[in-house]
């Protein structure tokens, strides 16, 4: 890792968004829902932080968020959630979060919708890999700022994580427990 390459103020205005992206949507009444329900899948989550050559890799696995299309959220003005604006994303129900990855280039602070990264996650639990489709979404409120690719997916809880990010020929992996 090459620290003197950073563009340090944009970076960190990036990955600001990216955090407060998370507080935003895991705040949103879940402390509430998660008291009512005793769903863990509504409080469980982790933010982590890594750097390739070229990007700044923020990954947050966060409680199942709704997933709109472009049209249902100008119809129906959702007031939290996200918008996919490339794939569809999966239901949120029992047991589901949202593994996302906001994808930064270390020369503009700027989160990119190019190259698509492929990203997984390795369940150490039961030692499942599983696949999560990279649609291309950002969070209806903060907007294309909070620009990155993830989904809704079932996962189970007390496991620790490792979610791999490939950005074209460029490797992240971090790790992160779920309760
Ligand atoms: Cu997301």
């Amino acid at each position: 890792m090459n620290l003197t390459r950073l563009a340090p103020t944009a970076l960190l205005a990036a990955a600001a968004v990216a955090v407060v992206g998370a507080g935003v949507t895991g705040g949103h009444d879940h402390t509430h829902t998660a008291a009512l329900d005793e769903d863990v899948a509504a409080v469980a989550g982790f933010t982590k932080v890594a750097f390739t050559d070229r990007w700044l890799v923020v990954v947050n696995v966060l409680p199942a968020e709704p997933m709109y299309s472009p049209d249902e959220v100008a119809h129906d003005h959702p007031t939290w959630g996200e918008m996919a604006i490339e794939g569809e994303g999966s239901p949120t129900g029992p047991g589901v979060r949202h593994v996302e990855a906001h994808v930064y280039d270390r020369t503009t602070g700027l989160p990119v919708d190019r190259p698509v990264p492929a990203l997984e996650v390795l369940v150490h639990a039961t030692g499942e890999r599983l696949p999560i489709p990279a649609v291309l979404m950002q969070d209806v409120n903060i907007g294309e700022a909070d620009l990155h690719f993830g989904d809704n997916v079932a996962l189970p809880g007390d496991t620790d994580l490792t979610v791999t990010v490939t950005i074209a020929d460029e490797e992240v992996s971090l790790d992160g427990h779920l309760d």
